[in-house]
């Protein structure tokens, strides 16, 4: 499985805005944002699709959305809502291959999402 630029991110060999790190998983800024909170939260285990979650990796994940919603109490949203959402493959809109969850917060969110 080839590196992407979010190992890169985990590696600090690239800059990003981190706000959340422990030894599963990292959360930092979306550099495209799109809502006034744009995080995404990514193993640091690389997992390249939804497709890709085996058996094994379920804590991973279920540690990933354990994390949204740690961030959103932290930081005040979690009571008025928010959006998580993963992407997977072409007709998802991924375009990294290396699982994240997107936290979209601040601001009434439509849908459906097309
Ligand atoms: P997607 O679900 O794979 O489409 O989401 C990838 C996201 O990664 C997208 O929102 C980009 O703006 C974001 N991103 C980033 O935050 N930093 C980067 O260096 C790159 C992409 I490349």
């Amino acid at each position: 499985m080839s590196d992407t630029i979010f190992d890169k991110i985990i590696n600090r060999e690239i800059p990003a805005d981190i706000v959340y790190e422990d030894d599963i998983a990292l959360a930092f800024k979306d550099i495209n944002p799109q809502a006034p909170v744009h995080l995404l939260i990514i193993p640091k285990r690389q997992i390249a699709t939804v497709n890709d979650i085996s058996k094994d990796d379920r804590e991973i994940v279920g540690h990933l959305y354990w994390v949204a919603g740690e961030i959103a109490r932290k930081e005040g949203f979690a009571e008025e809502g928010f959006r998580t959402v993963m992407n997977c493959n072409e007709f998802g809109g991924q375009t990294v291959y290396h699982i994240h969850v997107h936290l979209l917060a601040g601001k009434p969110l439509g849908w459906p999402p097309y």
